[in-house]
C-alpha cells in the first residue's frame, strides 16, 4: 500500500529533502510552504515517482491549516507519517534588544503553526490506528546559547508537546518522535539575518555542518522502523560541533 507524507516546510531544506526522500521510495506526498512557485516545481519533479498535491499555505493561519488539512483530496486523506518543519530563527540579538515582531512570528510558526497542523492530521490516525508525527526540535530546545531567547524556548515547547503527545495517544499505534538537529546549512541562516547571506555563510564557514539531506535520512530511518518501535527523540549535531563552558561574567579586578 502506497504510503502519505505531509511535510510542511517543503519548499526549503529539510522539508524539501524529506520530500524528495520519501518520494524516492514511493510514498505520495502533500506538500506545503508559503511559495507557490517553489511548490509547483517540487510537484512537477516528484510527480515523476509518486502522487504530489501541493497546498500553498502559511501555517499560522489557523483556520485555512484546519480546513484544508481536514478537506485534503480522497487520494491523500490517510497520512501516514507529517513532518512538521515548518520554522525559523528570526534574530540572535539578547533578549533586550530584539524586535518583538519577531518573537510574535517564532511564536506563531514554530509553535502555533505546528500546534495546528498536528490538530489537524492527529484525529485520523488515532482513528486509523496508524501514523507518525515528526516534530523538527532544535538542540536549541535544550541547550541554551546567547541569542536564542525565544527560538530555543520555542523548540522547548516542540519537545514538551511531542513528549505529551505519546502521553495523549498512548494505545493508538500511532508514534511521536522529535528531531532534535544542531548546525545544519539550509536556508534557516539567511532566514535568520533577514537575507544577510553573508552572515549566513560565515555560520558556516570551514565547518562540515549537517545537510538537509542528512536530516531526511534520519526522518526517514525513524519513520520506517518496525511499527512497535517509537524513538521519542534524536539529537544529532554534526561532528565539527559540541559545547562550550558554562560563561562566567567577572567584575573588574580591584585597583
Ligand atoms: P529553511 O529556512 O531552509 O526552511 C524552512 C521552511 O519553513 C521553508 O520551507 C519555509 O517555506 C517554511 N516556513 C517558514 N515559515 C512558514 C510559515 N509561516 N508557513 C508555512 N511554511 C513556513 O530551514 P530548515 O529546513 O533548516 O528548518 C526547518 C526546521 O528545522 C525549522 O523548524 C528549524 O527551526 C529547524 N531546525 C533547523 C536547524 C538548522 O540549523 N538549519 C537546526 C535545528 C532545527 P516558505 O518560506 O515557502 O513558507
Ligand atoms: C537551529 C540550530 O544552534 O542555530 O535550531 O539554534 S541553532
Amino acid at each position: 500500500m502506497t504510503q502519505i507524507a505531509l511535510i510542511t516546510g517543503a519548499t526549503s531544506g529539510f522539508g524539501k529533502s524529506c520530500a524528495a526522500r520519501f518520494s524516492d521510495s514511493g510514498w505520495d506526498l502533500v506538500l506545503i510552504g508559503r511559495r507557490q512557485e517553489r511548490l509547483e516545481a517540487l510537484k512537477a519533479e516528484f510527480e515523476k515517482k509518486s502522487r504530489v498535491h501541493v497546498i500553498p499555505m502559511d501555517v499560522r493561519d489557523r483556520a485555512a491549516v484546519m480546513d484544508r488539512l481536514t478537506h485534503l483530496p480522497e487520494p491523500f486523506q490517510a497520512v501516514d507519517a507529517l513532518i512538521n518543519s515548518a520554522g525559523l530563527a528570526l534574530g540572535l540579538e539578547p533578549a533586550h534588544q530584539t524586535d518583538p515582531d519577531d518573537w510574535d512570528t517564532m511564536v506563531d510558526t514554530n509553535i502555533k503553526g505546528l500546534m495546528y497542523c498536528t490538530r489537524a492530521i492527529l484525529p485520523g490516525m488515532v482513528q486509523r490506528n496508524r501514523g507518525h508525527i515528526i516534530n523538527m526540535g532544535s538542540v536549541a530546545g535544550t541547550y541554551p546559547y546567547p541569542g536564542g531567547n525565544v527560538y530555543g524556548a520555542t523548540k522547548a515547547f516542540v519537545k514538551q508537546f511531542s513528549r505529551n503527545l505519546r502521553a495523549d495517544i498512548l494505545g493508538a499505534n500511532v508514534r511521536v518522535t522529535n528531531i532534535e538537529p544542531g548546525m545544519a546549512q539550509t536556508e534557516f541562516s539567511v532566514v535568520r539575518f533577514k537575507g544577510s547571506a553573508s552572515k549566513a555563510d560565515d555560520v558556516y564557514q570551514n565547518t562540515t555542518p549537517l545537510t538537509g539531506d542528512d536530516i531526511a535520512q534520519i526522518v526517514f530511518f525513524v519513520t520506517t522502523l518496525p511499527e512497535h518501535i517509537n524513538i521519542n527523540a534524536l539529537e544529532v549535531m554534526p561532528v565539527c560541533q559540541a559545547w562550550g563552558p558554562f560563561a562566567v561574567h567577572r567584575s573588574p579586578a580591584p585597583q
